[in-house]
């Protein structure tokens, strides 16, 4: 299918593109991801840490400020959640023109096992002060973006930061976190893009002012351009990928199957609600036909979908769309923003149904 996509990839992107990795689609799979497979983004450089002397600081608008070793940390009480994360940029690099930053077509995903201490109680614990407005999250990498000299630094309002599922994690599918995805310790939220799940977390500080940084007032908002203030994001909007069917051309990574029943199947999650419904298109998004839905991984995890096809002999467009209980569901063509954020739209896999084709 034509794609408004344009071939100029800067050497400043693929710059970013080697660095930052997406999940293979044949990784969608697994219900969890495995570690190596699950998608990197970091925005300046992976901190060297050394979690002896490592220490977190919980302060600011608080009457009992905290410092807390790693130990003190995996002393408290521990939970483990399979949660679905996904970069904010995915699907950027389907834009045209395209925003040049990571240049993500579909792959900015994975579901880990996260295991750690919730958040809600350690910020009891340090009593944080009426007037408090946000709860201010600081990595411990630092770099220069958009003329700004920073420490990675995220806020959220105090009622999200309390909800339960909110927690700070040492641990991905049950091994420490790897360094690229965090270590020693980093922020889980659940549901929300991936820019929000602050790693290498050095300071947890309550603020009485809405925080006006980089990461939070200028990127990752959906914005026509540098003046418009635009809509801060937050949650994930459903999509659906397929698992890549059959076998890959490898100019092209499309797919080459032989003739005959095949059994399609991919993965589906959204943000704001369960997935409802999984749609199939043959003919470019003219007419659906509804996939078997698995139960969910988790009630933050992906779906797993399913759905039985013969291709006939011939050149075919897959397009699945994923719909959730709030009603969000992925449009057929892009919707252009500046950042080239939340590009939810359908994910299209040509596949070539050829005699002969012998499977992998
Ligand atoms: N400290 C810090 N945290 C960060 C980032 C970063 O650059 N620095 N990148 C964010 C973005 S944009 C994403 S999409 C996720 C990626 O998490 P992962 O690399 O573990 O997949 O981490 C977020 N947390
Ligand atoms: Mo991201």
């Amino acid at each position: 299918m034509a794609r408004p996509i344009t071939d100029d990839i800067t050497l400043q992107e693929l710059q970013k593109a080697t660095r930052n990795h997406g999940m293979p689609l044949e990784g969608l799979r697994y219900d969890i991801t495995p570690v190596g497979m699950h998608y990197l983004l970091t925005h300046f450089d992976v901190p060297f840490v050394n979690a002896d002397s490592w220490r977190l600081e919980v302060g600011g608008h608080v009457a009992n400020p905290l410092v807390l070793s790693l130990d003190d940390i995996r002393a408290r009480p521990q939970v483990t959640l399979p949660v679905t994360m996904e970069c904010a940029g995915n699907g950027r690099a389907w834009l045209n023109p395209r925003p040049r930053s990571q240049p993500w077509l579909n792959e900015a995903v994975g579901t880990a096992e996260w295991t750690g201490t919730p958040l809600a109680p350690l910020l009891e614990e340090a009593q944080v002060q009426s007037g408090a407005l946000e709860v201010l999250f600081t990595g411990l990498d630092r770099g220069r973006q958009a003329d700004a000299e920073q420490w990675y630094q995220r806020s959220l309002s105090l009622e999200q930061a309390d909800r339960p599922e909110v927690i700070l994690a040492y641990a991905m599918n049950g091994l420490p976190l790897p360094p690229q995805h965090g270590y020693p310790l980093r922020l889980v939220v659940p549901g929300w893009y991936g820019m929000t799940n602050v790693k290498w977390l050095k300071a947890i500080t309550a603020v009485t002012e809405v925080f006006s940084g980089f990461q939070q007032k200028v990127f990752y908002r959906i914005a026509q351009d540098d003046d418009d203030p635009g809509i801060q994001l937050s949650r994930m909007f459903p999509r659906s990928l397929l698992v890549p069917p059959g076998i890959p051309e490898f100019e092209t990574r499309d797919r080459l199957l032989p003739p005959g029943p095949i059994s399609l199947e991919g993965r589906a999650w959204s943000g704001w609600s369960p997935i409802a419904h999984v749609e199939v298109s043959f003919d470019g998004g003219g007419s659906w036909a509804a996939a078997t839905l698995d139960p969910p991984v988790g009630i933050h995890a992906w779906r797993r979908w399913q759905f039985e096809w013969t291709a006939v002999e011939g050149e075919h467009v897959i397009t699945s769309r994923a719909t959730d209980e709030a009603g969000n569901t992925q449009p057929l063509e892009p919707r252009w923003n500046a950042k080239g954020v939340a590009n939810n739209m359908a994910q299209t896999v040509v596949v070539r149904a050829r005699p002969g084709v012998i499977l992998g």
